[in-house]
């Protein structure tokens, strides 16, 4: 498996990465879902979305600060690193996320396409202004300069449009590729979760990397049933120690 892979590697011109939650659970960062999938008492689906923030600001607000301190205190992982090197060994490397933490950014990955936005920024509720300041007192939440709206955090919540010219490129890249690899995400919440199939169908061969199977596990070509911070470090190292013989042509 580890030679197809580097083989793979070492002849595809393009690819693409998609991360979810999994890839930041070895930094100490809960997932959404599955059995370690815990964000305190609340789901995704209760706080993330806009008629939540509408009817109670102040609980999402306090989940967020909550995450917030949390995320603000760890460090990417083995898994993140990985990435940022595997992008050397192609022509075009496209990392598209899902998470909000900012890890693949700080682990160095320096083009990182963020599907759900970046919970260290603040827009507005009504006109989307972003808003500078980041501390955000859940008992006095601040109004926007221009409209008066509140603020809340910048990430993209259920029912909600993602960033535009975001999802337009990671579709084109997905429809582009050779290569594409799913890690760590429950592939459930689309569009995010449409990018590998849109990808295998449009020829690519299918890496999925995560402990658990997930609805696209069976379209993978390749099924890594293993954690990414640990098997990501070990295929570079394959990769690094000549393992395979393809090339690129
Ligand atoms: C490991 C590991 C280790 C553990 N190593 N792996 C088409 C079909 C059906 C529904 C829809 C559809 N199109 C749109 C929808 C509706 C909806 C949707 O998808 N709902 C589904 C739940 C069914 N989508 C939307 O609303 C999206 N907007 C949209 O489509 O707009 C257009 C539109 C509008 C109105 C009507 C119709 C269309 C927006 C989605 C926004 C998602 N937002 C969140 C919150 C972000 C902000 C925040 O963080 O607070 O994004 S929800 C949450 O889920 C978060 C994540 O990014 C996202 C995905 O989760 P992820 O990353 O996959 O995490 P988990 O926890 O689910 O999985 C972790 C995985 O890791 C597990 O599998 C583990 O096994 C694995 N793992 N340790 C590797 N060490
Ligand atoms: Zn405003």
């Amino acid at each position: 498996m580890l030679e197809k892979l580097c083989n793979l590697v070492k002849s595809c011109h393009k690819a693409v990465v998609l991360t979810g939650a999994g890839i930041s659970a070895e930094s100490g960062v809960p997932t959404f879902r599955g059995k370690e999938g815990l964000w305190g008492r609340f789901r995704a689906e209760e706080l993330a979305t806009m008629e939540a923030f509408m009817a109670n600001p102040k609980i999402v607000w306090e989940w967020y600060n909550w995450r917030r301190e949390l995320m603000g205190g760890v460090k990417p992982n083995p898994g993140h690193l990985a990435l940022v090197e595997l992008a050397n060994h192609f022509g075009s490397f496209t990392l598209v996320t899902q998470n909000v933490d900012g890890l693949h950014r700080a682990a160095g990955s320096t083009e990182v396409l963020e599907l759900h936005g970046n919970i260290n920024r603040n827009k507005c509720v009504k006109c989307s202004a972003p808003y500078e300041e980041s501390d955000i007192d859940p008992d006095r939440i601040p109004k926007c300069s221009r409209c008066g709206g509140q603020i809340r955090p910048d990430v993209v919540w259920f029912g909600e449009m993602l960033p535009g010219e975001v999802i337009d490129t990671a579709f084109r890249r997905s429809e582009e590729a050779e290569l594409f690899f799913s890690i760590g995400t429950s592939a459930i919440v689309h569009p995010a979760a449409s990018l590998p199939i849109t990808a295998k169908h449009c020829g690519a061969t299918l890496v999925e990397i995560n402990p658990e199977e997930t609805p696209l596990s069976g379209l993978a070509d390749i099924r890594i049933a293993e954690r990414s911070g640990e098997f990501l470090p070990r295929l570079l190292e394959a990769i690094r120690s000549g393992i395979g013989s393809g090339e690129k042509g």
